[in-house]
């Protein structure tokens, strides 16, 4: 999308965006609301700040705790270099109702900015903990959660989790490595490189997002050619919102007897003459894709190449590398060459932050993450909440919708009793998913569409009589004072039912 303001397309955007932002933004709470319950937000990325946002938006109060400092507001946007950004369309990205964003593919700075404003315009500030990393949350007798068993942050009714999947940048040793003279650097950290990257020959290890975002970097920077090394294949599709919907429109969540249609579609049409770069051995509905258009084309320019082998170490020079053929696994037989080199970026990923802070049951098999209620809920654990960091691979339009469906889920169980699933209900629902997907290559929960998790929505809210009144609620954050009544009702019958078995109670003691 061109970056021009008359553009007719970016003016329906905008527009498209506001009239969201005005129908389903929360109002932020005045100053001196009382706010009622008290949930524990662990994680100041986008999600967290997201999620907090609906709490408080909808009347609960919030603890946010960020193990960094300040300038991690944002989570790993906060920590990567300017050279990442959004690779989907930010339609698939609008985090919280009222983001607008003004073009297709804003910047990383730009997300972190949005993400601030967010955290400002629900006065999340004085809410936040930063330097808090949570080691431990715990139940009292009362099922009130404690963070870090400390008593000065109070007692929270709820917890939820936004980690993140993406933590400290991962850089696997590899043999040789000190004995190699050119420089080596994490994908995350390309910022200070730039300038010196013009006509060098660079090497990419991994063949991922991150290794698609470095040759982007690497042919902004007039590097003299880019070759990748990657380790096993995945897909690439291109970056368009409309094909990427499409694909997002499988609602079985898993390979199907027609996903060979989208696959030969891909090849013929987007991979073209270099089909040999997709994947044999996976189906599409496998693993996340890559979102990228360039990429094919700069391989076919010959700025760049793109080598499907084993690292086999360092060399003086380069990469001594195992070059395999369409087909062949990882490990398997090869050609072997050394890809001479100035630079290296380790485009090999980052650590998966650890949810080992909740209760040990939370990961008994085969009940562990992420095969939990919605992939969201711990079996046992209608109070915890762990939003968008169980997530393995899935496809299409990332939707960020789901943060607030997920925060809503959270805040009806926490005030109707009546709509709170059971932990057989729970384990029912995950062994059900995992019943429909038994032919899926994948373990049910490895991999999902955004249709299927529209799916799993709906029939968490219709599969209860009870749960129904809260359907307009949880789907688009409206209409509460409806349910809301019913509950206060409810809750006056279930302390008059109280009072009288005390009564009869009393009344059998004193005879
Ligand atoms: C380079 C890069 C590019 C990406 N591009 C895209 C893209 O184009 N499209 C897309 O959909 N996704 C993309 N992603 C994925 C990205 O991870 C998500 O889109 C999203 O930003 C995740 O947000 P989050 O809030 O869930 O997690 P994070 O942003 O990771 O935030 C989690 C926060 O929790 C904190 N934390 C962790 N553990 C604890 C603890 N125990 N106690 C307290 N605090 C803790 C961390 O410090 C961190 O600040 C990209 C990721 C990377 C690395
Ligand atoms: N703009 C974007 O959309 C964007 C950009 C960056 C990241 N992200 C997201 O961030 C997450 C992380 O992405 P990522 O690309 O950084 O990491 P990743 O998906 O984990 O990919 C890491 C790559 O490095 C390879 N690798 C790891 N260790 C290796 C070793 N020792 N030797 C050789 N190869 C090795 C892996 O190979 P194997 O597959 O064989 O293990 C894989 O190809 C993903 O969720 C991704 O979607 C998104
Ligand atoms: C990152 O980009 C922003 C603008 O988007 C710019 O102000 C900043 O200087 C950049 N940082 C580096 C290190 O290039
Ligand atoms: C949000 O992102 C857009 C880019 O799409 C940017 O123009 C805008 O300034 C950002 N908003 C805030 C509040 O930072
Ligand atoms: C780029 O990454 C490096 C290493 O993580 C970090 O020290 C530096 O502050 C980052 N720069 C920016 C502009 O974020
Ligand atoms: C809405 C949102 O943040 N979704 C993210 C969940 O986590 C995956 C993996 O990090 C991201 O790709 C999604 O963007």
């Amino acid at each position: 999308m061109a970056n021009n303001t008359w553009n007719p397309v970016l003016l329906a955007y905008q527009f498209i965006q506001l009239l969201l932002a005005k129908l389903l933004s929360p109002d932020a709470p005045p100053p001196s609301a009382k706010l009622k319950k008290r949930i524990a937000i662990i994680g100041a990325g986008l999600t967290g700040v997201s999620s907090a946002a609906h709490c408080v938006g909808h009347g609960f109060d919030v603890v946010l705790f960020e193990a960094g400092e300040r300038s991690q507001l944002g989570g790993i946007w906060a920590r990567v270099n300017n050279t990442s950004g959004l690779q989907i369309h930010s339609l698939m990205y609008r985090f919280f109702p009222s983001v607008q964003w003004k073009t297709g593919y804003p910047s990383r700075e730009e997300i972190v900015d949005n993400i601030t404003s967010v955290w400002k315009e629900y006065s999340l500030e004085e809410k936040t903990r930063f330097g808090v990393k949570v080691e431990k949350v715990c139940q009292d007798d009362e099922e009130r959660w404690i963070v870090n068993d400390e008593c000065k942050y109070g007692k929270f009714d709820a917890v939820v989790a936004a980690i993140g999947t993406c933590g400290d940048p991962k850089m696997p040793h590899i043999s040789g490595q000190e004995m190699f003279q050119g420089e080596i650097y994490h994908s995350s950290e390309l910022d200070s490189v730039e300038e010196f990257t013009k006509g060098k020959r660079v090497a990419i290890i991994g063949g991922g997002a991150s290794a698609v975002e470095a040759l982007e970097f690497t042919s902004a920077a007039q590097a003299g050619k880019t070759i990748v090394l990657s380790r096993s294949d995945k897909w690439i599709i291109p970056r368009n919102a409309v094909v990427d919907m499409l694909l997002a429109m499988n609602i079985f969540g898993q390979e199907t007897l027609l996903s060979w249609i989208p696959e030969k579609l891909l090849r013929v049409l987007f991979y073209r003459d270099l089909a040999d770069l997709a994947p044999t051995n996976k189906g599409i509905f496998t693993e996340t894709p890559m979102v990228n258009s360039d990429v094919l084309d700069k391989i076919r320019e010959g700025s760049a190449s793109w080598l499907r082998g084993d690292i086999l170490g360092f060399s003086r020079n380069g990469i001594r590398f195992n070059q395999r053929a369409q087909g062949v696994p990882p490990g398997g037989p090869g050609k072997e060459l050394t890809v001479e080199c100035d630079i290296v970026i380790m485009a090999t990923g980052f650590y998966r932050p650890k949810l080992s802070f909740l209760p040990d049951d939370c990961f008994e098999e085969p009940y562990s993450p992420p095969s939990w209620y919605l992939q969201t809920f711990p079996p046992g654990y209608m109070s915890v909440c762990a939003i968008n960091c169980t997530y393995v691979n899935a496809i299409g339009t990332v939707g960020s919708y789901h943060i607030g469906i997920y925060t809503r889920i959270l805040l009806m169980f926490l005030v109707d009793p009546l709509t709170r699933p059971t932990q057989q209900l729970m384990h029912a629902w995950i062994d059900m998913t995992r019943f429909f997907k038994y032919r899926a290559p994948t373990p049910a929960f490895d991999f999902f569409t955004y249709s299927e998790l529209l799916f799993w929505y709906v029939f968490c809210v219709v599969i209860n009589p009870f749960r129904w009144k809260w359907a307009l609620f949880v789907f688009f954050g409206l209409g509460k004072s409806l349910p809301l009544s019913f509950v206060e009702q409810e809750d006056r019958l279930r302390e008059k039912l109280n009072r009288e078995a005390e009564q009869v109670e009393r009344n059998d003691k004193s005879k």
